[in-house]
């Protein structure tokens, strides 16, 4: 068994009656797209229905904060709002310091981005030195070296969703 990474879940989630949001970048499209399936992937798996995923995309990581926040509160004042929604985006180290800025700031709008929208997010922002730990983190690197990330955040939204989640008391 791995030692990394999120591991068997603590309990089987039923993800069947959950709205699920997904907002990512797209920059450093390939990389992308390989997390998007990942997460979809594992939501599916745990129940949610395809109709019940809805994706929305920003130009890039630095996006996702306002584009998130706007996502989440459209998809509420249409009546439909979401259990959960998932950022997703790559950044990856330049020779400036453009990279440690985006990171940071990011990240912390992110985090504090769960107490204005009143769902949870999840941190799927990928924060990389380098093409190859992206890809790796992806699922497809050359020697397949690690797992899809995104399959993590599919499940940890599932499971944040339910025990966290708007509905969830
Ligand atoms: N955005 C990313 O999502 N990943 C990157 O690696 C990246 N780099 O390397 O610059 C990146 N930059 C764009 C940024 O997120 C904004 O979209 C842009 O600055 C416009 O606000």
């Amino acid at each position: 068994m791995a030692v990394k990474g999120l591991g068997q879940l603590d309990q089987e989630y039923d993800g069947s009656k959950l709205r699920v949001g997904i907002v990512h970048a797209r920059w450093n499209r390939v990389i992308i797209d390989a997390l998007v399936k990942g997460a979809v992937d594992r939501l599916l798996s745990m129940g949610v229905k395809e109709d019940n995923i809805i994706v929305e995309t920003v130009p890039g990581s630095f996006e996702l904060p306002w584009g998130s926040k706007r996502f989440v509160d459209a998809q509420k004042a249409k009546g439909a709002p979401l259990d959960v929604v998932i950022p997703i985006g790559v950044l990856i180290k330049g020779s400036t310091m453009h990279f440690e800025y985006i990171s940071d700031s990011t990240t912390q709008a992110l985090m504090n981005l769960q107490d204005k929208v009143q769902i949870p997010v999840i941190f799927g922002l990928l924060t990389c030195l380098t093409e190859e730990q992206a890809m790796a983190r992806a699922g497809i690197d050359a020697g397949k070296t690690m797992h899809n990330h995104g399959e993590d955040w599919g499940a940890a939204a599932v499971e944040m969703a339910a025990k966290f989640g708007p509905n969830a008391f």
